[in-house]
């Protein structure tokens, strides 16, 4: 796809569900017994793998657009899949299902694309087999395909080496099977969407700092669900608003959980004009309207406990950094090598391509500003959907116009990003 530079930005976007949210509306809408209703659903490839699982295991779903109804009937009411779970691209798909598959009293086999067949598994899967559960896969259970015969589970208290709530979440919904409390400690907290979806579900589970308890033999009641639209998604539109000149951009709904706005927090340290308007209705997730205009930006230095809380954005920070006057340093976020692409690499070797100075660090990357990127190149996502939406981004700020291959990634988180950019620069 190619695309060119834009003139401004202005107008209003109603960003698409959260991702996040949406899977876990499903699974738990699945788990629990009576009809949940899910509205503003992410109808994007990755939830749809979710769909698409837990109907292979008899729950019945009725899917339209971003209005979703799960027919749940109880955990026990799920049955044993006769073909492959195939979760696509969606690591959250098949890391939060370990956790459940791990104590249902069937055989299942679980699987994805070629990116999921590269990302570390083990990190699940070992806490879930000290709980008990039967799980097999390449290298000993690292990587997929993964096999899981039912078993019964006693519960762990468990302290994970990386802050993750993919992590936190599988371990939480094998511990909601289990016998006893099962409690997982992170070095900082991850995003709490599990926890907030489970209460709202009506489990009870306690947190002390970084801690998550839960005990065994919790049922799940139907609930009815509003997801917000997603902050990761936003992000890309936040960041295009502050770096073209003549630029105003209304982003409404858009999800402000504190476990997710770490880069709200980066762009006002810029020194973006940012405005936040949090909703008063907001329920189990916050909410509001962010309204974002063009910005002089200055450098800033990021890691630490922020890191989990803007894991996802790094990507289009990166890009925002190379229109900050200053040198930005980012540290302490070695994960960004195991999401869809290695994303220290992915980000370094496409922004170097448009002409940016940046340099790879052992757990993050240094990025030099204020710096014009000249652009006349072709550039891929790799597959993997923020490097794809961050080129997008970068495209309306280059000098000439770029090439972008594998736009289709996008599909798995914003299926609408195009469209909305062409709108906002009215190109539609
Ligand atoms: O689902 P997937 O593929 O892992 O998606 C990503 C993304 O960029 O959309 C990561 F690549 O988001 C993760 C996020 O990085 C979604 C997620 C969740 O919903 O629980 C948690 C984070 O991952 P982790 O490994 O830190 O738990």
């Amino acid at each position: 796809m190619k695309r060119e530079k834009v003139q401004a930005l202005n107008g209003e976007i109603h960003i698409p569900g959260d991702k996040s949210i949406s899977h876990r509306s499903v699974m738990f809408g699945a788990l629990a017994k009576g009809t949940t209703t899910v509205k503003n659903f992410l109808p994007g490839a990755d939830c749809l793998s979710t769909i698409d699982c837990f109907r292979k295991m008899g729950v019945r779903i009725e899917q339209n657009g971003s209005d979703v109804v799960i027919h749940g009937n109880g955990i026990d009411s799920l049955s044993e899949p006769e073909s492959l779970l195939d979760v696509g691209n969606s690591g959250t798909t098949i890391r939060l299902m370990l956790g459940i598959l791990a104590g249902r009293p069937f055989y299942s086999a679980v699987a994805g694309d070629e990116s999921i067949a590269k990302r570390p598994m083990k990190r699940v899967t070992e806490p879930l087999k000290q709980m008990g559960a039967k799980i097999d896969g390449r290298a000993g259970g690292e990587f997929t395909p993964l096999s899981v015969s039912g078993a019964s589970l006693k519960g762990i208290d468990y302290v994970s080496p990386v802050a993750s709530a993919q992590i936190k979440s599988a371990v939480l919904l094998a511990g909601l099977q289990a016998e006893g409390t099962t409690t997982v400690t992170e070095p900082h907290k991850s995003r709490d969407h599990t926890e907030r979806m489970l209460s709202a579900f009506g489990v009870k589970l306690s947190e002390d700092q970084t801690s998550v308890s839960i005990t065994g033999g919790q049922k799940l009641t139907a609930a009815d669900i509003f997801v917000p639209g997603d902050i990761s998604s936003a992000a890309f539109f936040l960041a295009v608003g502050a770096m073209v000149p003549n630029s105003k951009i209304i982003l409404k709904n858009v999800g402000l959980n504190p476990t997710r706005t770490g880069v709200i927090d980066v762009l006002k340290n810029m020194g973006a004009k940012l405005e936040i308007k949090p909703s008063a209705d907001s329920s189990a997730e916050p909410y509001g309207d962010l309204v974002i205009e063009t910005s002089s930006l200055k450098a800033v230095e990021i890691g630490g406990d922020i890191i989990p809380r803007l894991i996802d954005e790094i990507p289009i920070i990166a890009l925002l950094a190379t229109q900050a006057e200053g040198t930005t340093v980012i540290k302490d976020a070695a994960e960004l090598k195991v999401k869809e692409t290695n994303r220290i690499d992915t980000v370094v070797s496409e922004l170097r391509k448009l002409g940016a100075e940046i340099e790879p660090t052992a757990d993050g990357m240094k990025v030099y500003g204020k710096q014009t990127l000249k652009g006349g190149a072709t550039v891929s996502s790799h597959g993997d959907h923020r490097i794809g939406m961050m080129l997008g981004i970068a495209s309306c700020i280059t000098e000439e116009p770029i090439e972008i291959e594998q736009t289709d990634a996008i599909h798995v988180s914003y299926p609408t990003f195009f469209k909305h950019l062409n709108k906002l620069s009215n190109k539609s």
